[in-house]
């Protein structure tokens, strides 16, 4: 049971990154260790340039990024944490999976839709072959499952479908089922928070690239930041006001679920335990309590890793390596399949 999931080195990583993904790698890697197989975890920084960006920042925001994941429990014994660059792998094959990726779909992808809208001086080609530069990513580990956010559905579909695809056209036998050249993997999502939403417009999730700064809990933000920007979530005005979940109450729903995910209790217990709560003003601080004491370890490890940029270097090194190794012959089953470069022996 082979694990694989990415993350981009922009911005401040938020809430929704951590309850909707990276807590998931740390479970992810426990799981494929105790399995004997591998946890491959990327910094995807070829993908952060496919919007506008600061080349003299990228590589500080791996870095902030590769010590984050380390802070919040990956662990180089016991995964492989790479950044995307190191491996050339990746965007050899993203090349050749074009060549089973139908233009229609990439136009349908909404991130393609709503990162386009709001680039003001280019919509570059990179940020149209995103998804498939991800399904390479996956696709190049045949792996079994990616730990992902509610928000890459349609990506993650649509890597099943190349990889459907590409082993139908180049894997096909002689009146047989084609040769899984490429492994269908499986995206898996949280049960709970798998879309954690903006505190100020929460019928949006929370995000990097839009929302607001109140609207976002940053990792990295101070206690009293986060109890601040809690308290000033927005809310409804059912009056009296009720704790539940319902469509109607997104600002609501979205604190039940976050601080479902930070007790770990699912959510009816939430709702269970707030039925005596005065108003909103109570689900927002044991929300905040929550918060600030499930991001406290996480941060005071970060603080204690970041500085050795040396270190992370290091740690990067080893790690493309390894993914060097097991992305190689891959791509060369893809090259042969494919006809291209010179036969194999
Ligand atoms: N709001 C969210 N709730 C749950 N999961 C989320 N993820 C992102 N937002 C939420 C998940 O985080 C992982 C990493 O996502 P990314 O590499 O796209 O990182 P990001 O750029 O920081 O994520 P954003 O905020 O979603 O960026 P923009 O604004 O650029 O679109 C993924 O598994 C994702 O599902």
């Amino acid at each position: 049971m082979r694990v694989y999931s990415g993350i981009q080195p922009t911005g401040r990583k938020h809430l929704g990154n951590y309850l909707g993904a990276i807590r998931h790698y740390v479970t992810g890697q426990e799981q494929a260790w105790a399995a004997g197989d591998e946890a491959i975890f990327c910094v995807v920084d070829l993908h952060a340039t496919t919007v506008a960006y600061d080349p003299r920042e990228l590589r500080d925001r791996t870095y902030d990024t590769v010590a984050l994941l380390l802070a919040a429990g990956l662990d180089p014994e016991r995964s492989i944490l790479y950044r995307q660059g190191d491996v050339p792998e990746v965007p050899e094959l993203t090349w050749l999976l074009t060549a089973v990726t139908a233009h229609g779909d990439l136009n349908r992808m909404h991130q393609f839709k709503e990162k386009s809208a709001q680039q003001r001086e280019l919509v570059s080609a990179g940020l149209f072959l995103y998804p498939v530069l991800m399904a390479a990513d996956v696709l190049a580990f045949r792996a079994d499952r990616v730990p992902v956010g509610d928000d890459q559905r349609q990506h993650i579909e649509l890597m099943r479908d190349i990889a459907l695809r590409f082993n139908a056209r180049f894997g096909a036998t002689d009146g047989g089922e084609p040769r899984e050249i490429l492994r269908v993997p499986e995206g898996v999502y949280p049960t709970v928070a798998a879309r954690v939403m903006d505190l100020q417009q929460p019928e949006k999730k929370m995000s990097t690239s839009s929302g607001s700064v109140e609207g976002t809990l940053y990792l990295l933000d101070e206690p009293k930041t986060i109890e601040k920007k809690l308290k000033r979530a927005v809310t409804d005005s059912e009056n009296p006001p009720v704790i539940r979940r319902g469509p109607d109450k997104a600002g609501v729903s979205n604190l039940i679920d976050v601080l479902a995910a930070a007790t770990d209790r699912t959510p009816d217990a939430v709702e269970a335990s707030l039925q005596d709560a005065r108003g909103y003003g109570d689900l927002k601080a044991a929300t905040a309590e929550a918060v600030v004491a499930l991001l406290r370890p996480i941060q005071e490890r970060y603080a204690e890793l970041r500085g050795d940029e040396a270190a992370i270097e290091a740690a990067l090194a080893v790690g493309a390596e390894k993914a060097r190794a097991l992305a190689r012959p891959v791509v060369a089953d893809v090259r042969e399949a494919m006809g291209v470069g010179p036969r194999r022996r």
